[in-house]
């Protein structure tokens, strides 16, 4: 199987669990059900869980054990990526090339449907423990993780920053930080993890988490890349009275060519970690990085 296509079938499986991700049985009201639902379907790329998926993996774990903390994952990008949206953040009338959630559902359900997302994350992980077994002390250390990379000193205290630095970013360590926080510490999450639930050693989580730490880095440089190409007139310009400071992305400040090379240096440091580290079956994660890497959208 090609990496494309190893993406492909598992964001299929992922997608056929989050169809289903609040069980039918549950008297939830309709219009949150509804607008939770909206979020969880829009097309995401699942790279997320497909981490969490292929770190199991690459310590011999079993799939349908990963499967609850892979959704658990994406119910909670998903919210972030609702609250992002809303008219309080930066107020976006599209995702994905569809309505954003509180232009259908209205911004008060919207900011409902991201509580209940990010609530029922943690119902998923104890499920990994109640349904196939994971034992309870590896799901106790996955709820503990995630409550850290994302909350207040993980991607909710990124994103603070982020709001808080439109005023003005002046240095690369405080885009950094930004990016470290949004976008990086769900990724080394999804990592660790997908590791914790295969029941990887001290180093083996440590290797997952420095390779997380790396593509996570790599995949935002990249997204700003993928940003500026096509309108490359924006490197290094004053940004107009009306443009958000959010617009100050890595190669503002060091070049596209050198944002590029950062990226790869990044890719092959993170490969360099998880090869060294004695994984039975490393292949996908290798694999998933370059693919990140080459990524064009
Ligand atoms: C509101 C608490 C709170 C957090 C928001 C995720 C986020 C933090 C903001 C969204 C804006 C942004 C560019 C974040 C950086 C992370 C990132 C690149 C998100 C997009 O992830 P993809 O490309 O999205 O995996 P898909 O659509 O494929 O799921």
């Amino acid at each position: 199987m090609t990496i494309q296509e190893y993406i492909k079938v598992n964001a299929e499986l992922v997608e056929n669990e989050l169809r289903n991700a609040l069980p039918a049985g549950w008297d939830v009201p309709g219009p949150l059900r509804d607008s939770m639902q909206y979020s969880l379907m829009a097309g995401g790329k699942r790279l997320r869980p497909i981490l969490v998926l292929a770190a199991a993996e690459a310590l011999g774990g079993k799939k349908e054990a990963a499967m609850p903390v892979a959704c658990a994952i994406e119910m909670i990008h998903t919210y972030s990526l609702i609250h992002d949206d809303l008219p309080a953040m930066d107020n976006d009338d599209y995702r994905r090339g569809k309505p954003t959630n509180h232009k259908v559902f209205g911004e008060a359900m919207a900011i409902l449907a991201g509580d209940a997302l990010l609530t029922h994350a943690f119902y998923a992980i104890v499920q990994s423990s109640r349904r196939f077994g994971v034992p309870a002390e590896r799901a106790l250390a996955i709820v503990e993780e995630l409550s850290a990379y994302a909350g207040a000193r993980g991607m909710v205290g990124g994103q603070a920053a982020d709001m808080l630095g439109e005023q003005g970013l002046t240095k690369l360590e405080e885009l950094e930080y930004i990016h470290t926080h949004k976008t990086s510490d769900l990724i080394v999450f999804s990592l660790r993890s997908g590791g914790w639930i295969a029941g990887g050693n001290e180093a083996q989580l440590k290797a997952l988490e420095t390779f997380g730490q790396g593509i996570g880095l790599a995949f935002q440089i990249q997204d700003d890349i993928l940003d500026l190409t096509g309108d490359e007139t924006k490197l290094g310009k004053p940004l107009r009275s009306d443009e958000k400071q959010q617009k100050v992305t890595y190669p503002y400040f060091i070049g596209l060519e050198a944002s590029r090379a950062k990226v790869e240096e990044l890719t092959n440091g993170a490969k360099a970690a998880i090869a060294g580290s004695g994984f039975p079956n490393a292949e996908r994660l290798i694999q998933l990085a370059d693919f990140l890497m080459k990524r064009d959208h």
